[in-house]
C-alpha cells in the first residue's frame, strides 16, 4: 500500500475522525475576487506550444499518402483554437544540430524517423535535411515555428545554408525565432564565455547571410539541456557579451524533463507527480525569469523542449509514464510554470518514443494514436482562456498536510476572477490501489459573489493513473478514430448555482476540475 494512505490514516486519528471519514481530506482554500498583487503577467495565448524532434518533423507533417496530416493538424486546432493563440512549434534538437544541409538530397532526410529513432554524430549516422524537408512548414495552418540551426559544428557555412534554406521556404513572417544550437552545454568547447562569443560570431554571420533577419528580435539563445540548468544561466551570459545582442533576441529557453529514466513502480510514480517536487524543481528557474523581467523584460522566458522523462529504464515493475498520471503533472507543470511567469512550453515529440502526445503514422512502434498524454492540452487551454487579458496565481498552502498530494490555481479575466483549476495528485489505479477510488474535497472560500453559477470540468480516466485509453476531459475525447477532431463520449459536467455559503468541490484522486465562473 502506497504510504500516503497511511498519511491519510494517521490524520484522520489526529483528527478524532474515523478512518472512511471524507472530513480530514477538506481542503480549505482561500480565493481573491480580484487578481492578487503577485499574480503572474499577462498569459501569452500561444503559451501551448509543441516541439519535434528535426529528425521526425517530416514525419509529423505528412501522412502515409504524402499528403498533410490532418491528424497532426487537428491536435494542433483542438488545443489552440481554445486560446485564440498562433501555435508556435519549435523544430529542433540533437539530431538537427549535429545534422547538416545537403542541398542535392532527394528526400527530406536521409532515413525516416518511422524507423529510426534521432541519430547523432555520436551513433555514427548523423542527420541529413534535403530542400523538401522544408515543405514540412507549409502543413501547419497558422502556424509559426521555432527553427534551430546547427550550431555543434565549428564550420558555420553549414549552420549558414540550413537558415539560408529555411528562412527562404519557411518565410521570415512565419518565423517566431531562429535558434542557435541545441543544449549547448554538451559542447566539447562549453564555457558561459565561449558561448557568448560563438554565439555572438553566428548571429553576425547569420544576419549578414540573410538581410531579411536584420534589426528583428528574432533569435532564440541557450536551449540549456535539463538538469544542466545551472550550467548555463541569464546573469553571467548576459553580463558576459550577450547584452550586446539583446535587442535581437526574442527567447530565452531551457528544456525540461521531469525525471531521467522512467519510474521504477507505482510509489515513484506518486513521487514523480506530487507538487511539492514539480514545485520545487521549477523555483530553480526563477532567478533567470526574475532576471529577465527585471533587465530584459522585452525577452521571453520558454521550455522548448519538454517531456516527462528524458530516458527509459528495465526493472520488473517499470512503468511507462506516458499514462494517465504523467498528464495530471503535465497540467500541474504548466499552471505552477504559468504562475510564475514562464512565457510557453513547447512539449517534445519524437516519433519512435514513449513521451509524445500523439503518433502521427504508422512506425516500427505501431499505428497512430493519441497518448494520454495530450489530454493536458485541452485543459490547460481553457485555463487561460481568450480574453488574452489573462493573469494566473497558484492558490497556496492548500492542502493539510502539506504532502504535495493537491494544488490549485486562479485564473483572472481582466483583473476578475473566471476560473479555478483544483488537483487531486492522489494515485489510485483500478489495477494497482485497493479499495474504492478516495476523492478530496476542496472548501473554496469567498468565491461568494464572484458570479451565479460555476461550471465543473472533469479530467479524468476511469481507470486511473496507468490508463492509456479512455482518458476524457469535459466528456471529450480525442484518438485517431476521429482523426484528431474532438468528440463527446459522456456528459460529467455539472453546473452549480452559487448560493450564501461557500462552495464544496468534490475531486476524485488521480482527477482534475476546472471550474468556470460565471
Ligand atoms: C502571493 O501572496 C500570497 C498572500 O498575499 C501568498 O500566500 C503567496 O505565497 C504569494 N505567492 C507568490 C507566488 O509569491
Ligand atoms: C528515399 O526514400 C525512399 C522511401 O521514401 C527510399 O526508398 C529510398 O531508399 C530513399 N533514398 C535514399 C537515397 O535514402
Ligand atoms: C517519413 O519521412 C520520410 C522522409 O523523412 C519519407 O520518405 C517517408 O515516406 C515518411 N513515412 C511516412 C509513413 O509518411
Ligand atoms: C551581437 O554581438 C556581437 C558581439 O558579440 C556583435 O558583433 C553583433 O553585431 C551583435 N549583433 C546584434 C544583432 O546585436
Ligand atoms: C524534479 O524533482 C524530482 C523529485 O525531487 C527529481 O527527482 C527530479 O530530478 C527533478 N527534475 C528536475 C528537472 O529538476
Ligand atoms: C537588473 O534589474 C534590477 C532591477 O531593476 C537591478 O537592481 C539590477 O541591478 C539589474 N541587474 C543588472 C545586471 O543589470
Ligand atoms: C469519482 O469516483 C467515484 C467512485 O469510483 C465514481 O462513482 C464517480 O463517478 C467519480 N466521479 C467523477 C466525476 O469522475
Ligand atoms: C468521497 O469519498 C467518501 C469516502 O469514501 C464517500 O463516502 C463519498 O461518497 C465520496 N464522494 C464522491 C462524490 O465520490
Ligand atoms: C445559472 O444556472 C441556472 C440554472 O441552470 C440558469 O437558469 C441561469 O440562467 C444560469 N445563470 C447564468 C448566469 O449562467
Ligand atoms: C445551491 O442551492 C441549491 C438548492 O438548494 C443546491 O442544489 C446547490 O447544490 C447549491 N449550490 C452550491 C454551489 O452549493
Ligand atoms: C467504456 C469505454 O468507453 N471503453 C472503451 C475504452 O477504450 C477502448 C479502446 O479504445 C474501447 O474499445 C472501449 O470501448
Amino acid at each position: 500500500m502506497p504510504s500516503f494512505s497511511i498519511t491519510r490514516l494517521a490524520l484522520a486519528f489526529l483528527l478524532g475522525t474515523g478512518p472512511f471519514s471524507s472530513e480530514a481530506l477538506t481542503h480549505t482554500v482561500p480565493i481573491q475576487a480580484t487578481v492578487p498583487s503577485n499574480a503572474s503577467k499577462t498569459v501569452d495565448l500561444s503559451f501551448t506550444g509543441f516541439a519535434f524532434e528535426q529528425s521526425s518533423f517530416y514525419n509529423y507533417s505528412f501522412d502515409e499518402q504524402g499528403k498533410p496530416n490532418k491528424f497532426s493538424q487537428n491536435l494542433v486546432d483542438a488545443v489552440l483554437s481554445r486560446t485564440g493563440g498562433t501555435p508556435l512549434l519549435r523544430v529542433g534538437g540533437t539530431s538537427g544540430d549535429h545534422g547538416r544541409y545537403d542541398a542535392s538530397q532527394k528526400n527530406a532526410t536521409n532515413y525516416p524517423a518511422t524507423k529510426y529513432g534521432p541519430q547523432t554524430k555520436i551513433s555514427g549516422n548523423r542527420l541529413a535535411i534535403g530542400p523538401s524537408f522544408f515543405k514540412a512548414f507549409k502543413n501547419w495552418p497558422g502556424a509559426k515555428f521555432e527553427l534551430m540551426v546547427p550550431f555543434y559544428n565549428t564550420a558555420y557555412s553549414h549552420s549558414v545554408e540550413w537558415a539560408r534554406a529555411g528562412v527562404d521556404k519557411i518565410g521570415v513572417d512565419n518565423l517566431y525565432a531562429l535558434e542557435l544550437g541545441n543544449e549547448p552545454t554538451f559542447y566539447p568547447w562549453f564555457s558561459v564565455k565561449e558561448y557568448v562569443k560563438r554565439y555572438g560570431n553566428l548571429q553576425a554571420r547569420l544576419i549578414a547571410a540573410i538581410p531579411s533577419l536584420a534589426g528583428k528580435r528574432i533569435f532564440q539563445a541557450f536551449d540549456t539541456a535539463s538538469y544542466a540548468a545551472g550550467d548555463l544561466t541569464t546573469k553571467p551570459a548576459f553580463q558576459d557579451g550577450l547584452n550586446a545582442n539583446a535587442s535581437s533576441i526574442k527567447q530565452v529557453a531551457y528544456h525540461y524533463y521531469q525525471n531521467q529514466h522512467g519510474v521504477a513502480d507505482f510509489t515513484g510514480l506518486q513521487n514523480y507527480i506530487r507538487h511539492t517536487a514539480t514545485k520545487s524543481n521549477l523555483t530553480n528557474f526563477l532567478p533567470d525569469i526574475r532576471y529577465l523581467k527585471d533587465n530584459h523584460s522585452a525577452i521571453g522566458f520558454a521550455f522548448t523542449e519538454t517531456g516527462y522523462t528524458v530516458g527509459g529504464s528495465g526493472g520488473s515493475d517499470y512503468i511507462k509514464t506516458n499514462n494517465f498520471a504523467s498528464a495530471l503533472w503535465s497540467l500541474d507543470f504548466q499552471l505552477c510554470a504559468l504562475s510564475m511567469g514562464v512565457s510557453r512550453v513547447n512539449w517534445q515529440q519524437i516519433l519512435r518514443s514513449d513521451l509524445q502526445m500523439w503518433r502521427p503514422v504508422t512506425s516500427s512502434l505501431g499505428g497512430p494514436r493519441v497518448t494520454p498524454h495530450f489530454y493536458s492540452q485541452p485543459f490547460v487551454a481553457d485555463f487561460i482562456g481568450k480574453s488574452g487579458k489573462t493573469k494566473v496565481v497558484e492558490l497556496d498552502n492548500i492542502g493539510n498536510p502539506q504532502n504535495g498530494l493537491v494544488s490549485g490555481y486562479a485564473a483572472y479575466d481582466d483583473g476578475k476572477l473566471a476560473r479555478i483549476a483544483l488537483l487531486n495528485l492522489e494515485l489510485w489505479d483500478s489495477q494497482r490501489s485497493s479499495g474504492g477510488r478516495p476523492n478530496a474535497t476542496f472548501s473554496l472560500l469567498g468565491i461568494m459573489g464572484t458570479g451565479s453559477n460555476i461550471t465543473v470540468h472533469h479530467l479524468t480516466a476511469d481507470n486511473g493513473a496507468l490508463a492509456q485509453n479512455n482518458v476524457t476531459y469535459s466528456g471529450l475525447e480525442w484518438t485517431w478514430a476521429s482523426r484528431g477532431k474532438e468528440k463527446k463520449v459522456k456528459d460529467d459536467s455539472k453546473i452549480l448555482e452559487m448560493n450564501s455559503t461557500d462552495v464544496e468541490i468534490n475531486v476524485n484522486a488521480t482527477q482534475a476540475v476546472l471550474l468556470e465562473i460565471r
